[in-house]
């Protein structure tokens, strides 16, 4: 008997810890793109899965998984422009300049097939 007041206690316990945590901001925490790396987020505001984390060179072309990338990081000091492979034709569809962040991507999100290095 006694053990089952003290599951109760701790189940309790819990349940409180949980309306805790559900008090807490909701949005992920956005994940930080190394120095040197250009890296792609499935989610805008640098977060969900991180697609890309490269530091491929100029003249590179950088596969990516297709039609995910929503938010990029640019830590190079090249070009990363975004590709949308559309009826076989290459769209070049949103462009990081050297050194820039986009939180969202207008018009290029989850289209992005590859990216090529410039
Ligand atoms: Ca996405
Ligand atoms: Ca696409």
């Amino acid at each position: 008997m006694k053990s089952r007041v003290l599951s109760a206690v701790a189940v309790s316990a819990l349940a409180t810890a949980g309306l805790l945590s559900a008090a807490a901001p909701a949005t992920a925490a956005p994940l930080k793109c190394a120095t040197g790396y250009f890296c792609a987020y499935e989610h805008i505001n640098f977060t969900g899965a991180v697609l890309i984390q490269s530091r491929a060179g100029r003249g590179a072309r950088v596969d990516a998984p297709d039609n995910r990338t929503s938010s990029g990081s640019n830590n190079t000091g090249n070009q990363w422009v975004g590709v949308n492979i559309r009826l076989g034709i290459h769209d070049d569809v949103y462009k990081w300049a050297p050194y820039t962040d986009a939180s969202t991507i207008p018009g290029a999100n989850d289209k992005i097939d590859f990216f090529d290095v410039k």
